[in-house]
């Protein structure tokens, strides 16, 4: 199974920045290049797994269970583009406050899963919430494109709205003709909130 950790918005947040998300829609145009996400899509990923043998989900989410941490706040800041706007592929918002914490949860995360044989990743984390996705693309206009619609989601997302983390979830992601669907498997809940 195709498995990943995400950490969901609260749902008056996940429609404010859907609401948002829809101006960019049409704001891009036709938006040849962008696929925009759904409500259903929009979450914060803490780790992607990737594919996990049925028979160790239970010690996955067993793991997950364990984990100790407490419940934080994270912050909404600006939008941007991974890995950059010359070259872009995801096109994301990011957070001014609650990194370290969620980092934090993901190193908790990753201790008890090294138990499993889930691998650390490389990379150092960066929680961000992806809100579209970018086919690659030769127009050398694009990028004053890309730097238009990054202002003015600045202007239409809730940048510097807080809300707390108290959950995180194990979602499976089945990659369909029609896109990605994602399942919520379980949900592990803060010690302390
Ligand atoms: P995202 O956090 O940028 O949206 C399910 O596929 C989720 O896991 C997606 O939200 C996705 O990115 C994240 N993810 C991270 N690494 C991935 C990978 N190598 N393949 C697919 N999804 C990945």
């Amino acid at each position: 199974m195709r498995l990943f950790l995400a950490v969901d918005l609260p749902l008056p947040m996940l429609q404010q920045v859907a609401d948002g998300v829809e101006e960019l829609r049409k704001s891009a145009g036709s938006g040849r290049q962008f696929r925009w996400l759904g409500t259903d899509n929009l979450h914060i990923t803490l780790k992607f797994l990737g594919e996990v043998e049925e028979s160790q989900v239970n010690q996955l989410s067993g793991c997950c269970a364990s984990i100790e941490w407490s419940g934080f706040g994270l912050k909404l800041g600006g939008s941007g583009y991974f890995p950059s706007v010359n070259r872009p592929r995801v096109f994301w918002q990011g957070f001014s406050a609650g990194i370290d914490e969620m980092r934090g949860l993901l190193a908790r995360v990753e201790r008890c899963a090294a138990g499993i044989g889930v691998l650390k990743d490389s990379r150092p984390y960066t929680p961000h919430l992806t809100l579209a996705r970018i086919k690659p693309s030769k127009d050398g206009n694009a990028v004053a494109a890309f730097r238009q619609i990054q202002k003015e989601a600045d202007d239409l997302l809730p940048v510097g709205s807080s809300f707390p983390v108290t959950t995180f979830s194990l979602y499976q992601s089945q990659l369909t003709p029609a896109g990605a669907v994602y399942t919520r498997l379980d949900t592990f809940l803060a010690r302390i909130i």
